[in-house]
This record gives C-alpha cells, sequence and structure tokens, in this order.
C-alpha cells in the first residue's frame, strides 16, 4: 500500500481532505434586537414623546410621530439595537416610566 511520505496519508484518508475543504466559512453577526413601546390607556402622549426624545435620541416632531403609531396601532418599533444596548433602553424606559407612576411598557424582540 502506498503511503504519501508528507502526510503518511493511504488511499483512504483523502475523505478528510473534502471534508475540510467544504467546512463553510462563518461571517455570523452578533444578532440585533427592536425595542418595542406599547400602547396604554394612561400614560400621557407628552410623556411618551420625551421618553422618545430622551432615550432614543430622536427630534420632537419624529417622537410625537412615533408616539401617536403607538397610540393607533398598540405598538411601533423604536429602534433596532446589539442586545446589550436594547436591554439598557427597555431598563431606562421602564425605571424612567415606573418612577413618574406610569404603566408604560417597553420590551425587547430577536430581529429575525
Ligand atoms: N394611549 C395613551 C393616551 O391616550 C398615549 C400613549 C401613547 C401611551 C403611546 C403609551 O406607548 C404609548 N394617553
Amino acid at each position: 500500500m502506498h503511503l504519501d511520505p508528507i502526510t503518511m496519508a493511504g488511499p483512504q484518508d483523502d475523505d478528510d481532505i473534502e471534508l475540510l475543504t467544504k467546512v463553510k466559512p462563518k461571517t455570523k453577526r452578533p444578532p440585533l434586537y427592536k425595542v418595542l413601546l406599547l400602547n396604554d390607556d394612561f400614560t400621557p402622549m407628552e410623556f411618551v414623546v420625551h421618553v422618545l426624545e430622551r432615550f432614543f435620541g430622536l427630534n420632537h416632531a419624529q417622537a410625537f410621530e412615533i408616539m401617536l403609531v403607538v397610540h393607533k396601532k398598540g405598538l411601533a418599533v423604536v429602534g433596532v439595537f446589539s442586545h446589550e444596548i436594547a436591554e439598557t433602553k427597555v431598563a431606562q424606559v421602564m425605571d424612567f416610566a415606573r418612577r413618574n407612576q406610569h404603566p408604560l411598557q417597553c420590551t425587547m424582540e430577536k430581529e429575525e
């Protein structure tokens, strides 16, 4: 039986090389998370506008527009972030709402 003088591979061992060359290059980027704001009947509109300006860097017109989408549709995506940033935004909004005794809800959801 012939053995390759460098690799010492025999006739059957070529399959291993085939396997290695077929491994896909991994280019997976970290997942992104949508931050969602939910409607309720009690949180004042102006408070929600303030939240969107303060924590999501929106100007007054943009903030008012998104607040109205939440009010009419029940919820809206207010931003897309890494897991850590999304968690921080949710915590900041929930804490600010609770400290001001509003029932405003903010959640995050993994993007497809
Ligand atoms: N629905 C509220 C109201 O009529 C306003 C509101 C908007 C509340 C958006 C929450 O995420 C929200 N006062």
